[in-house]
């Protein structure tokens, strides 16, 4: 193909790819997953990936590799889809990027630019992760994580790195105002800002983690309050979701993006990380706070919510799903994107009242196989009376 025909075909290419449109996929009636992807690394425009100059160019090949596109915030804004979405080049760098959508299912286009995301202090080797949340204080605040090279690591230790909780804020997604980086006793990933004021404070999840990957005496998922987001110190937090011996969340846990409102208390999503011969296995879980105390957790059904199905067991890092961006409409409709395998982003559909009744009428962990076993039968023993055997 010469210049032109190259260029003709890579816009085409990624035309139909924008334009494909999305189908949902029934399922066990909690959720429906859709067929495609909403976003990929081959979603990112033509012009970030191509100098399509053809002095500097002839060949018309990549310039700037785009590898991934994943775990995304996620916000419904002036009627639109928005998602903030961790797009990870080549280079292994990741950086954020606006993509939006009419319908929340397909057609996601990036905006002309991505994020330029201001620094604080020595500017972090790798930024990942944003959770948005629309506060009642009238900002969206992006709080993600910022990594950096462990300066306590010894000489020709390349890998250990320290996880810190980045905090921004926002009015239209383009400025951003960089605060201060939360000041913690121990490494944080995985921080959100609940919607609103509690007691007057803007209240956080928290995951403190003893390491950069092991989160070691860290318990779960913490609860902190703070009087203000522009110079955050977490002092006082209190685990509230605890990991568990033989459950999903045994090695580590997270909180996803920020929890919705609903009428029967707080509907959270959260990622459980257990070890296995085949490495780390990451699962999504639901589980709910009260509407008086978002602290206090309500219920919590046993086990996940979603695990990688499919092609989403492979990528990059294999067997992960991860959520931090989730959107409730008004009528109730849930849209859930998720990532697989930190490489490409999905959505899954639900409702508040589905998910709720799920939580509310799913068993919580029984801890023993006697226990599941007994749940089981007593759910046998209803459906055979009804059925009439
Ligand atoms: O690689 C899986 C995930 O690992 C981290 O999550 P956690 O802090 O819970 O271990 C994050 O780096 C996340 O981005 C990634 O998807």
């Amino acid at each position: 193909m010469n210049f032109e025909e190259r260029l003709a075909w890579l816009e085409a290419r990624y035309e139909s790819l924008i334009s494909r449109k999305n189908e949902p996929v029934e399922g066990n009636g909690i959720y429906e997953r859709y067929r495609y992807p909403v976003l990929t690394g081959d979603h990112a425009p033509v012009f970030w990936r191509y100098d399509l100059n053809r002095d500097t160019n002839p060949y018309l090949m990549e310039r700037f590799g785009i590898h991934a596109a994943f775990n995304a915030g996620a916000i419904r804004w002036n009627g639109k889809y928005l998602l903030a979405v961790r797009v990870e080049g080549a280079d292994r760098k990741s950086f954020f990027a606006m993509a939006e959508s009419e319908d929340g299912v397909s057609g996601f286009r990036f905006w002309d630019r991505p994020v330029t995301m201001p620094d604080f202090g020595e500017p972090a080797t790798n930024v990942y992760d944003m959770r948005l949340t629309a506060h009642e204080d009238g900002w969206v605040y992006g709080i993600f994580c910022v990594e950096r090279k462990d300066p306590s690591a010894p000489a020709g230790d390349l890998s250990s790195a320290v996880a810190a909780a980045g905090v921004a804020r926002t009015k239209n997604f383009i400025d951003w105002e960089r605060l201060p980086d939360m000041k913690s006793a121990s490494q944080q990933r995985n921080v959100v800002l609940h919607p609103e004021f509690v007691d007057g404070k803007y209240a956080l999840y928290t995951r403190p983690q003893d390491g950069f990957i092991d989160t070691g005496s860290g318990g779960g998922i913490g609860w902190a309050l703070v009087d203000d987001m522009s110079d955050v110190e977490i002092k006082d937090e209190k685990i509230i979701n605890r990991r568990h011996y033989h459950t999903v969340k045994e090695t580590k846990n997270g909180e996803g993006p920020a929890p919705i409102k609903t009428s029967k208390g707080w509907l959270h999503l959260a990622h459980g990380v257990r070890n296995c011969a085949s490495g780390l296995r990451y699962v999504l879980y639901l589980y709910m706070t009260s509407l008086e105390d978002p602290s206090e957790v309500i219920a919590e059904p046993a086990g996940f919510f979603m695990v990688p199905e499919g092609e989403e067991y492979v990528g990059d890092v294999m067997n992960v799903l991860f959520a931090n961006g989730w959107i409730a409409d008004e009528d109730g409709k849930v849209f859930i994107y998720y990532a697989s395998c930190d490489t490409r982003l999905h959505v899954a559909t639900s409702t508040v009242d589905r998910l709720v009744d799920y939580c509310l009428n799913t068993g919580p962990d029984g801890f023993t196989t006697t226990e599941s076993v007994r749940r089981l039968n007593g759910l046998i023993d209803r459906n055979l009376a009804l059925l009439d055997k």
